[in-house]
């Protein structure tokens, strides 16, 4: 197979998952959604969420003021833009349409979500529009209503009525504030209230993210038995696509990272596009997402089904690290603790391999590892976000890093954060991932070995030489810290018999 052409290989796939995959029903989670959740039925628990958010606030009145995702076209186009709904908005109202808005009356304790009235004749291009009506059967708030019968006026109405109170808004631009009532309005308090609550997650929440990573699993296993037929990146990322699609997962929860050989030590590959021939490893990190939630998944192991023996060494380093995590996470326990724990288990087995040379103490002080070999954080909250809320303290104690990128952390560089509260703690109902990698980057090293010269004593370059073709091995499961524990929510195969048991189950 592996001559034939793309179109041809996908066209086989197609038909052969047609046939042995059953779609899976939304049925089941249904079912355990309503079991979990008597209060709500069956509805995303945004009455219950506006109460949490309300308690973090700290405050027995007040109004939160929220906008959701506007409809809009291209530019310059009469085709719509890719819609994603805000998700400060959906934490609070379970609604994933358009032009909407929410209210929440803190002392009356009143829920409303606020939409447009439709345009009858939108039913010829889209079917029928949510109305007040569905929206109070499909989801768990206390009113809904057209926001031109009443939301401006609702809003001056409450300002008016409860002038000690504030209108809690997330950002001073949006939603549009009738300018009257700009003195009322609190930019400073609902967005990191929302983020705190974000962080732990309620049975609902769960079962969608256990939902998304069962069935993003499902996909990369699917991947792993099928690697025999792929000849090229483009291959994995339109079966992982096809995969989550067929099972009810329609979008994803980040670009798919599909990539082979020395593309493996760049984090964010995406162009997915290099041939597998002639290279050792996969390494894919990819996952859908299910009722607006993520997961988020990475597995490598090697094409042609059998690891060599220099990308069985830095697996089972990599997988050492991340068994290394799970015999410490429980609730208390900080994340960093883990982070640190992981990356001494790296640098002791670099140390075993040959690759770093000397003292151990010095080489710690090197920094080496994480800015060259374990460059990344060892995971992150996941929940509405990939990244969810509050991570970076998480992982630091730092401040929030969102809209930016994530620095390259440095052992040393935990030291220059203060600590913050206890986002830096691990809590029962957490969902994060654990994902430890060791990477082979060429660039990075030669960039590094220019700032700090002197570290070239501590390498083994002829040993260093045997690894730039592993390229790089990251694992990653999400799981939900539990009372004592962890539940690994992930079910992609990750042990070497495992994998090779897998990629080799057709040859
Ligand atoms: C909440 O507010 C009350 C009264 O304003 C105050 O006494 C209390 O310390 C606050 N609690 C927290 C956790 O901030
Ligand atoms: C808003 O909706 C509620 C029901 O959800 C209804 O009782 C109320 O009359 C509506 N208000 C207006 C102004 O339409
Ligand atoms: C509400 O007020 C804002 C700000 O003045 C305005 O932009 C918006 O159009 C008003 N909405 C309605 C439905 O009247
Ligand atoms: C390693 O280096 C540290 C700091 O430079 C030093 O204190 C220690 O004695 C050294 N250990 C050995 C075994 O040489
Ligand atoms: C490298 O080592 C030399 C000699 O030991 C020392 O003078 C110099 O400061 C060191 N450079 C760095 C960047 O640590
Ligand atoms: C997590 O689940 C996967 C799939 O069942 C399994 O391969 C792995 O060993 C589990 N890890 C732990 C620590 O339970
Ligand atoms: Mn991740």
């Amino acid at each position: 197979m592996r001559n034939t052409n793309v179109l041809s290989t996908l066209l086989a796939f197609l038909l052969c998952c047609l046939s042995l995959v059953k779609a899976e029903s939304h049925f089941d989670i249904g079912r355990k959604l309503s079991q979990r959740d008597e209060g709500t039925g069956n509805k995303y628990p945004a009455k219950s969420h506006a109460r949490r958010v309300a308690k973090q606030l700290n405050l027995t009145e007040g109004l939160i003021y929220l906008n959701g995702e506007q409809f809009r076209n291209n530019e310059d186009s009469d085709m719509p833009a890719f819609f994603r709904q805000k998700r400060y908005f959906y934490y609070l109202t379970g609604y994933d349409y358009p032009d909407a808005h929410v209210t929440y009356d803190i002392k009356a304790d009143i829920l409303t979500i606020w939409i447009l009235k439709p345009d009858p004749k939108e039913v010829l291009w889209s079917g029928p529009s949510p109305t007040p009506q569905s929206i109070l059967l499909a989801h768990d708030v206390d009113m809904a209503n057209y926001t031109s019968d009443g939301l401006n006026t609702t809003i001056i109405a409450y300002a008016s009525a409860n002038p000690s109170a504030k209108i809690h808004i997330l950002h001073n631009y949006f939603p549009p504030i009738p300018s009257e009532l700009r003195s009322f309005c609190d930019n400073t308090k609902l967005q990191y209230a929302i983020d705190v609550c974000r962080v732990v997650k309620d049975d609902y929440e769960i079962e969608l993210i256990r939902r998304a990573t069962e069935i993003s699993s499902q996909a990369h296993t699917k991947i792993m038995s099928q690697i025999d037929l792929m000849t090229s990146e483009r291959d994995i990322e339109a079966m992982f696509i096809s995969e989550c699609i067929r099972r009810g997962a329609k979008k994803l929860a980040y670009d798919t990272i599909a990539c082979s050989g020395k593309n493996n030590a760049i984090l964010h590959y995406v162009k997915n596009d290099q041939e597998l021939e002639g290279k050792q490893l996969v390494l894919i990190d990819a996952a859908a997402e299910y009722g607006l939630y993520a997961s988020d998944i990475t597995r490598t192991f090697p094409i042609n089904g059998r690891f060599t023996k220099e990308a069985a060494e830095i697996y089972s380093l990599v997988y050492e690290m991340q068994q290394t995590v799970f015999k410490m996470v429980k609730p208390g326990v900080k994340w960093r603790d883990c982070h640190l724990a992981a990356a001494d288990v790296a640098l002791d087995g670099l140390m075993k391999l040959g690759v770093l040379t000397g003292n151990k103490t010095e080489i710690v002080k090197s920094q080496i590892i994480g800015k060259v070999f374990f460059p990344h954080g060892l995971g992150h909250g996941v929940g509405l976000e990939v990244h969810d809320t509050l991570y970076s303290e998480l992982i630091s104690a730092g401040p929030s890093s969102r809209g930016k990128r994530t620095p390259v952390l440095a052992l040393r560089d935990f030291d220059a954060y203060t600590e913050k509260e206890i986002h830096n703690l691990l809590k029962p109902n957490m969902v994060i991932t654990a994902e430890p990698g060791i990477y082979f980057n060429q660039p990075l090293y030669e960039d590094y070995l220019n700032t700090f010269p002197n570290s070239t004593k501590y390498i083994n370059e002829k040993v260093l030489a045997k690894y730039w073709d592993v390229g790089g091995v990251r694992i990653e499961d999400c799981i939900r810290v539990t009372e004592n524990g962890f539940e690994n929510l992930t079910t992609a195969p990750k042990k070497i018999v495992d994998i090779e048991r897998i990629a080799r189950s057709r040859r």
